[in-house]
């Protein structure tokens, strides 16, 4: 089983996404493993774009995510990385695809509602940076007979 980091953006709880963003990942048949609402600090959100800091945008990203509350959350299910990317969408909101979180509900990257982990290391990483093992909980649901053959 794969594990993933996702984060509802401050314009996805400002836009009251919340439930909606979560029970599509539900109905999917994934299990949510970790979740919490959370101001973010500026250290933690330099610390997660990292990879982007030579960027243009990096400075409006950074005030962005610290702007207001978010939810991470840690994911869990077979091929959950790819799968939940798909679910999001592209990045750009006008590219993705109706039917995806992004494409749904966006119109400018700025403003993309999610955070997804894009490969297996930076799952792993993103996990690390934004829980403690101990707010993780294991659990098997009693429905995923139903799901996984
Ligand atoms: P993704 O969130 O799809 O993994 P990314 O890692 O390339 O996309 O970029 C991280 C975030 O930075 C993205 O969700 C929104 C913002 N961003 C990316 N490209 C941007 C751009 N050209 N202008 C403004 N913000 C951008
Ligand atoms: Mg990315």
């Amino acid at each position: 089983m794969e594990r993933t980091f996702l984060m509802i953006k401050p314009d996805g709880v400002q836009r009251n996404l919340v439930g909606e963003i979560i029970q599509r990942l539900e109905t999917k048949g994934f299990t949510l493993v970790g979740l919490k609402l959370m101001s973010v600090s500026r250290e933690l959100a330099e610390q997660h774009y990292a990879v982007h800091k030579d960027k243009g945008f990096f400075a409006g990203l950074i005030e962005f995510i610290t702007s207001g509350p978010v939810v991470a959350m840690v994911w869990e299910g077979e091929g959950i990385i790819a799968s939940a990317r798909k679910i999001i969408g592209a990045t750009n909101p006008l590219s993705a695809e109706p039917g995806t979180i992004r494409g749904d509900f966006g119109v400018t990257v700025g403003r993309n509602l999610i955070h997804g982990s894009d490969g297996s290391d930076t799952a792993k990483e993103e996990i690390k940076l934004w829980f403690k093992d101990e707010e993780l909980v294991s659990w098997q649901p009693t429905i995923n007979p139903w799901i996984y053959e």
